[in-house]
């Protein structure tokens, strides 16, 4: 796989971890330096988690230097800073050089993708519990690997983190956790454990100790003896260690902070954690960012970027004219709404610019939560703001919020509690992958109780309907895609929708198709596609919510017409077009219904949501094609009157 142009480079040469394990200790900074290039040269071309990246770098070399993979498992928190881990695993060459691209290494880590991936992620805050089930699985096994978790300080803020954290002593004694502190997490780290973690590695004693310390693992007797040597740093550093307590009262052995680019302390604390009897936790201070200039100075932007000029650092694929994001819309709307109503307050988990939810924080900051990546505990505190007359709206992504489904049932919907839900990044992440395609939240949420759920056409569309999930009695769910939106012009006044009414956007005698959100401008392609070439009479319908469906419409279409398409950005399992076959069943209907939408099975990353379109049968060709075999094949084909 590793067809690097450049043979003279160390990294061309590094096919697999032992090669990493070859290199002379005074080769390691040129490897660092060529990983660090290569990363900065395909993510400015492709985009990608370049900031986490660049700040791991001698972290995961002195993983790979001390640890033998696939043996030993390393298990990387969220997986966004698995790249220099996949050029050190045999990933390099062609395949990282596609990066997030159709047939190139994922963006993030992948059973599939490589032995070398002990576990796959791409959601933050579960590397901590799976790599506490490997490590008891080992102890069960009465194996010997070694298992690693490499956490983010904002993994910390996750309550999985914490629940493992709680659980790590009574599960195993062998278990090494590298807390890879940066400060940040997208935005800057929040809470209090941030906090902590902060005046640990700013406390004044550190730099004292940090010389000590060096002098105790100089003076190492190469593996034996390790815990006396620790007990004497411990006895001798009494006042470091109180302040830093909070992970030896979980019952775990402390050792830091440790400067995450020296690569000498870096390896010197794995071997100490490699030998030790008990679950240790090793602090390791990194730069997000390191190496790029303009990545240190917006560690933000850099964190996921789009292409960009290495030197200047400003994207490359900005095309003037370009409709805003819905995400910049919905953030718009919101400080609108927020401004002329207190009570309406704006709650994201750790993702303020994704969201939108930045203007809000900026203009009012009052009326603005950064929670950390605690979705849960996002919802929970939304559903109590709302028993006391606020009127929360959760901004979180449609597949990070599979995560707080429990506080959606449970707390949200069950008490109907008006918490609205904005779900950006419904429908496909294209470079991201399965990880973060949001195709499940119809499925999850069409099930429950008093929940309302619709998705807007264009931008127009997603104010009125925030507008009107801040005006309904209980909760409200709004998904939308991710990226530009129509340029659709948002009106200067929103509207309160009719709740469960879709709308009729071309009438037909043959075929109605139900579409959904995005797919609405696609279906007013297709009937006219199926006008023009097969002289059919095909009718659109917005269908704007999922629950409550328009009944009264769908059943006086399909009581006359023979065939009626469903078209949506979500899996066929229980989305929209289910709901449809259940509203048509339920009234004993038998007319044929066609969906479209997307198969069983974990979408994979791509070039672009077209491509992977293609991939699936969901291309506009195909699509054509499926419908009018559909037509064709239904027995009886009898036109009938206009139907609104
Ligand atoms: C459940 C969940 N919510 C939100 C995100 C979005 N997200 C991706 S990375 C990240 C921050 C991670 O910060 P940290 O763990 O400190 O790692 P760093 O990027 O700083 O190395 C967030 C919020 C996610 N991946 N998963």
């Amino acid at each position: 796989m590793n067809t690097s142009p450049s043979t003279s480079s160390l990294l061309s040469r590094i096919a697999g971890p032992a090669d990493v394990k070859a290199l002379a200790p005074e080769q390691l900074p040129q490897l660092a330096q060529e990983i660090r290039d290569e990363l900065i040269e395909v993510t400015s071309r492709n985009g990608g988690h370049i900031g986490p990246n660049l700040g791991v770098v001698e972290l995961t070399i002195a993983l790979h230097r001390v640890f033998s993979t696939p043996e030993d498992q390393l298990v990387f928190d969220v997986a966004h800073q698995g790249y220099v881990h996949k050029l050190l695993t045999g990933r390099g060459g062609e395949f990282f050089a596609k990066l997030r691209k159709t047939g190139g290494a994922s963006g993030f880590l992948t059973r599939s993708e490589s032995p070398h991936d002990a576990f796959g992620a791409g959601h933050a805050g579960t590397a901590l519990s799976a790599a506490l089930g490997m490590a008891t699985a080992r102890d069960l096994r009465g194996s010997q690997e070694h298992v690693v978790a490499v956490c983010g300080d904002a993994a910390f803020t996750c309550g999985v983190t914490l629940e493992a954290l709680n659980n790590v002593v009574s599960s195993t004694k062998r278990l090494i956790v590298i807390l890879n502190d940066n400060e940040w997490s997208i935005a800057k780290n929040v809470g209090a454990i941030s906090g902590y973690l902060n005046r640990i590695s700013t406390n004044p004693t550190y730099n004292k100790l940090h010389h000590d310390i060096e002098g105790f693992f100089k003076s190492f007797p190469s593996g034996v003896e390790m815990n006396k040597v620790y007990m004497k740093w411990k006895r001798e550093t009494k006042d470091f260690f109180v302040e830093s307590s909070l992970f030896e009262k979980f019952g775990l052995r402390y050792l830091g902070p440790v400067d995450g680019h020296n690569l000498d302390a870096l390896m010197k604390n794995l071997e100490f954690a490699k030998h030790c009897d008990v679950p240790v936790l090793i602090h390791v201070l990194t730069k997000k960012g390191k190496g790029l200039e303009a990545a240190l100075a917006s560690p933000e932007k850099f964190h996921g970027a789009s292409p960009f000029d290495p030197d200047t650092g400003e994207n490359v694929r900005s095309i003037p004219g370009t409709p805003p994001n819905y995400q910049d819309v919905f953030g718009a709307a919101l400080a609108r709404f927020a401004r002329s109503n207190p009570k309406v307050l704006g709650i994201t988990g750790a993702m303020p610019a994704g969201t939108g939810l930045s203007l809000l924080a900026k203009e009012l900051p009052g009326q603005f939560f950064d929670v950390g990546i605690a979705e849960e505990h996002a919802v929970l505190f939304a559903a109590g703001l709302a028993t006391k007359d606020f009127r929360p709206v959760c901004a979180i992504y449609s597949t990070f919020l599979q995560r707080a489904y429990d506080q959606i049932i449970h707390d949200v919907c069950l008490q109907n509690l008006p918490v609205t839900f904005c779900m950006d990044r419904a429908g496909l992440s294209a470079n991201d992958g399965a990880t973060h395609h949001g195709l499940f939240d119809l499925s999850y949420l069409r099930c429950v109780p008093n929940a309302i759920v619709m998705q807007p056409k264009d931008e127009d569309e997603l104010v009125d309907m925030l507008h009107t999930s801040l005006h309904l009695p209980g909760p409200g769910f709004i998904r939308y895609p991710r990226g530009s939106g129509t340029g659709a012009a948002v009106k200067a006044e929103p509207v309160l929708l009719p709740i469960g009414q879709a709308e009729v956007l071309r009438t037909g005698t043959q075929i109605i198709i139900w579409a959904l959100g995005g797919m609405v401008p696609e279906a007013l392609k297709l009937a006219s596609r199926l006008e023009r070439e097969e002289q059919l009479s095909v009718g659109v319908v917005n269908a704007r919510f999922v629950k409550p469906l328009d009944c009264t419409l769908l059943l006086s279409q399909a009581t006359v017409v023979p065939l009626i398409v469903t078209m949506e950005d979500h899996v066929l399992a229980g989305g929209f077009g289910s709901a449809v076959l259940e509203a048509l069943q339920e009234a004993q209907c038998t007319t044929p219904v066609e969906r479209i939408g997307w198969p069983d099975t974990f979408v994979e990353h791509g070039n672009s949501v077209d491509l992977l379109r293609a991939a699936h049968g969901l291309a506009p060709d195909e699509i054509a094609r499926k419908v009018i075999a559909r037509w064709r094949g239904l027995a009886s084909v009898k036109p009938t009157a206009d139907v609104r």
